[in-house]
């Protein structure tokens, strides 16, 4: 596919607003068999309203409020809406400062731009509502999913959860209590209340960040802690001559200005090449060189890479020698760890010199579908003679048996010496930290409320949990929550007998592996509960549902404190209450409280002071970092007559902005230069004397034989692998794919989908409208089994079968199926299929490495359907419906 944007001339700039425009467009482009780039003039920067209160274009008088955009969604912005009598009535984004690449806007996406069609919908949960065929004797669990559903008062909803709760534990033990609070930390209000009952049994899983989980850490390719420190600022970005990008999507997955960061360095003249199945947005918008590879084989790639790299070296001087012996163990037999065979090195596992197979690029391109060409380009193109960044998303990784993944970006960056330095970088990199290192210049403060344990030290992983609910048994692997240290221990197998199935965050029946399993699952159990504000999947496989409020109906908060990811490192959002509560909906503290009560826990105890108070203590903690780019200072200035008004405790103090002015901004944003004092290069204390810095691991470098990561993946029993990175062929990936007589000849991806954020915003009227929700097909694929575009296209897996109308598109290699992430899934009970296109109706439970999801090397086949197209998903009846005046 050829670079779209080679065509830009000089002084053609591409407008930020493009980007959503180009947004709404992407699938006709793609149907269309192509992608697109949007390239108009720039047309200035946004200018507004700044008062607290305005008159807006139709005339109506109201008061802009920052609202939090608080979704799990890759970006962090400032979004307003103008509030008029208690009612919101539009919205609008950025506009305190002018725009540019210096200060750019914290602008808003399509997607929170439309967020007042969410929060108002018309199947916002009203009431507590229990399933009609459910009563605490008799569950009838066989009718989750299908049965009516009825209203019922707080007081019955509170005392059915509370008295099931009570019964899961007097009857089985508090084990028997399975409560999930979602994907990050797994820790909600619910869990304060639970862990003072005694406990409960926790779920974790990788599902985010894949085999970047734990590998980064045992092999020191981290930074500050993080997986996603280990790239250089986005200044930094702008020096680099190529820009190498594995499996990212920023324009879908990490809106505003992280993607504009990306295109300064096109406008500085960066090369990009991008190594992916999908030539998706992004790499369309950079014009960048497509190496297709196939899903769950980046390994063989870039072990072909690596043997292009030994090979070329003599002559072309592509690998930085002094490097690999300076800052890195286990690359040769003279560079290996103290007492390890020097047999296990890496090279001769490239040259094949003991197995007998050299990972050579033919090798390699059987395996992932890149040809030889690009294989010797790829390794050209990583030479230690020109500045590279090699970056890559965590999508790559979030598949089966790549443990090893990152430990082998790591070496493949490391043999370019392509860290450290100015203009050198490797590392993951995504969310709304993407392509932007270096530690957080405004950072979050806490809430202060006191940690509460959980006792139970149950823990079961995401690939085996609803195997676990049917038939009683798991691999524990430690105690703990999923960001626990202890998590990924020895595998030991336990018996478990699973009665409450407690859900009070995240979207766990649709969001794990082996969602068919899940609802089977769901309706084994005795009692299903779910914190929810619409009928989303948890809910709709629940007895009760508890209607909670959104973040426009408390008080306010920070876009870096209670949400699940934090800003970019330059902002915080301050948001403020939108709207009254709607409805019956109710807090969540609240919630977890009244439960404690009815279980005779003191409310004390759960909560010792309240929600003003927890703000409180964020507002006065939060820091900003200095002009001199070291010490962190009290961001906000409170007053007296603030800490009277908040009708709160504690002292007034200087800080760097007003909470008057943070309050009517919206968002505190540390204005950068080139010439400031916060850039970052990561890895450069250590790259510049490794004896003196060290890194924490046990030779205090980087770890290209690394016996801990083996260690801690065979030890948790899961699967195998070796301590150096070597290509596993994936459990469910392209060789069962290739097999003789393979019944699912093909492999399906989840781009993470610009309409939604995960399963959030799948019912909003406006963006099911701009944006369809097709399956997106290889054309030759497609005509292969007589699909035409539009046509509705069957698609199964050994697991299960979703059907949805194709998109048929070029940007996709052959032999993969691209199912959008996150739709709702909405299974036909005669048939067993899913209308939706839920992507996890098609994965499995699969038990794998350090506890890692397979969602995107998943076989599947593709067969014309026989019935109608499907209409479009924006005529489809809201889920929950409600009649006159309830
Ligand atoms: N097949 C497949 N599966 C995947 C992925 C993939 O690529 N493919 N990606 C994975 C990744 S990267 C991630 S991070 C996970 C995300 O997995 P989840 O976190 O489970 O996904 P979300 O859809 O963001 O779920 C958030 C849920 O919280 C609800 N919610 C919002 N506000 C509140 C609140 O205040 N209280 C409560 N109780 N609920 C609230 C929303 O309505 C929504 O249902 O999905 C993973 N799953
Ligand atoms: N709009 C939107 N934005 C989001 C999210 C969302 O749900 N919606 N979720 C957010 C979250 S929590 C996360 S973790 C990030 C995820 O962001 P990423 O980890 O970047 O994941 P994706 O956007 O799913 O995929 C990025 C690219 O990886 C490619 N890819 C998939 N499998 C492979 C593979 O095996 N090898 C290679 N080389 N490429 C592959 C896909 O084709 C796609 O082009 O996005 C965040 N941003
Ligand atoms: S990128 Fe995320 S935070 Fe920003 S407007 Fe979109 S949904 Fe909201
Ligand atoms: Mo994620």
């Amino acid at each position: 596919m050829g670079s779209r944007c080679d065509a830009l001339d000089e002084g053609v700039v591409l407008d930020r607003r493009m980007f959503v425009r180009a947004g709404t467009a992407t699938a006709a482009a793609l149907a269309a068999g192509g992608s697109l780039t949007a390239c108009a003039p720039r047309t200035g920067t946004a200018a507004g309203s700044k008062g607290a209160s305005t008159t807006v274009a139709n005339g109506e008088e109201g008061v802009w409020v920052t609202a939090a955009c608080w979704h799990n969604c890759g970006g962090r912005c400032l979004n307003k809406v103008l509030v008029k009598d208690g009612k919101p009535i539009r919205q609008k984004t950025d506009d305190t400062h002018d725009d540019s690449p210096d200060f750019p806007q914290q602008r808003g996406c399509l997607r929170g731009r439309s967020q007042m069609r969410q929060v108002l919908s018309e199947d916002r949960l009203r009431y507590p509502m229990k399933r009609k065929g459910w009563s605490p004797d008799n569950p009838q669990g066989h009718l989750r999913g299908r049965d009516e559903w009825e209203r019922i008062s707080w007081d019955e909803a509170l005392d059915y959860v509370a008295q099931g709760i009570a019964r899961a534990k007097e009857r089985y033990g508090n084990r028997s209590i399975l409560h999930i609070g979602g994907w990050n930390s797994g820790i909600t209000e619910m869990s304060r209340t639970l862990g003072l009952y005694g406990g409960y049994t926790e779920y974790w899983n990788t599902n985010s960040f894949g085999s970047w989980t734990k590998t980064p850490f045992l092999t020191g390719f981290a930074q500050l802690g993080k997986w996603d420190q280990t790239i250089n600022d986005r200044y930094d970005l702008r020096t680099c001559d190529t820009i190498v990008m594995m499996s990212m999507n920023p324009a879908w997955s990490a809106m505003g200005s992280q993607t504009w960061g990306y295109w300064q360095a096109k406008k500085a003249g960066a090369r990009f090449i991008c190594i992916d199945p999908f030539y998706n947005e992004t790499y369309s918008l950079l014009g960048a060189e497509w190496v297709p590879v196939r899903p769950g084989t980046d390994t063989a790639l870039l072990l072909g890479v690596a043997y292009a790299m030994l090979e070329k070296d003599p002559v072309d001087q592509l690998i930085d020698w002094d490097f690999l012996k300076k800052c890195t163990v286990g690359f040769d037999a003279g560079m290996m760890p103290e007492g390890v065979d020097p047999q296990e090195n890496f090279k001769d596992y490239v040259l094949g010199t003991y197995d007998g197979q050299p990972k050579d690029q033919q090798w390699a391109s059987k395996i992932c579908g890149a040809s030889v060409e690009q294989i010797d380009m790829l390794a050209q193109a990583l030479t230690k003679q020109k500045k590279v960044a090699f970056l890559c998303g965590m999508a790559s990784a979030r598949v089966h048996n790549v443990d090893n993944l990152p430990q082998l970006i790591m070496t493949v960056g490391a043999m370019g010496g392509h860290m450290g330095k100015s203009g050198h970088m490797t590392g993951s990199t995504m969310h709304c930290t993407s392509g932007n290192g270096g530690p957080a210049l405004i950072v979050a403060g806490s809430n202060g409320l006191p940690d509460i344990e959980n006792p139970v030290d149950d823990s079961i992983n995401a690939n085996e949990v609803w195997d676990a609910v049917l038939d009683g048994e798991y691999t524990f692997t430690g105690p703990g929550s999923m960001s626990s240290a202890e998590q990924f221990g020895t595998g030991v197998r336990r018996d478990i007998d699973i009665h409450v199935i407690y859900h009070s965050g995240g979207a766990t029946l649709q969001t794990s592996d082996g969602m068919k399993r899940g609802i089977e699952a769901h309706r084994k159990v005795d009692l299903v509960v779910s914190h929810a504000q619409f009928l989303t999947t948890n809910a709709r496989y629940s007895d009760i549902v508890l209607p909670v409020i959104t973040e426009w109906e408390k008080f306010g908060g920070f876009s870096g404190g209670t949400l699940v990811h934090s800003s970019n490192r330059e902002m915080m959002i301050a948001y403020s209450q939108v709207i009254e509560p709607m409805y019956e909906a109710k807090g969540e503290q609240w919630i977890a409280t009244e439960v404690a009560g009815r279980l005779g826990i003191d409310e004390k105890a759960v909560y010792p002071f309240d929600e003003k108070q927890q703000y409180f203590n964020a507002l006065a903690s939060m820091r900003v970092c200095d002009a001199d780019g070291k010490t962190y200072v009290p961001a906000v200035t409170i007053t007296q007559e603030d800490i009277d008004e908040l009708g709160v405790e504690g002292s007034p103090q200087e800080g760097r902005m007003t909470y008057r002015e943070l309050r009517e901004k919206g968002v505190y944003q540390v204005e950068r230069s080139a010439d400031d004092n916060y850039g970052y290069i990561a890895f450069k204390d250590f790259v510049d004397d490794p004896d003196a810095h060290p890194l924490d691991t046990p030779s205090g470098k980087l770890e290209i034989h690394c016996q801990a990561l083996a260690d801690m993946v065979n030890g948790m029993g899961f699967s195998k692998i070796r301590p150096i990175p070597t290509y596993i062929p994936v459990a469910q990936g392209y060789e069962k794919a290739a097999a003789e007589g393979s019944q699912y000849p093909l492999q399906v991806i989840n781009p993470h989908y610009l309409r939604r954020a995960h399963s959030v915003f799948d019912n909003v009227d406006w963006l099911r409208e701009a944006w369809a929700n097709p399956v997106f097909l290889n054309r030759d694929d497609a005509e292969s089994v007589g699909v035409a575009d539009g046509d509705a296209v069957l698609v199964s897996s050994p697991y299960g079968a979703v059907v949805r109308n194709a998109t048929l598109t070029a940007a996709l290699m052959p032999g993969v199926v691209a199912l959008p992430h996150g739709a709702w899934v909405d299974v036909d009970e005669e048939t067993g299929i899913d209308r939706a296109g839920a992507d996890n109706y098609l994965t499995g439970q699969v038990p794998n490495g350090q506890g890692v999801s397979g969602f995107n090397s998943m076989i599947c086949r593709i067969d014309k359907y026989e019935g109608d197209s499907l209409a479009a998903d924006v005529s489809q009846p809201p889920r929950m419906a409600y009649g006159e005046g309830e």
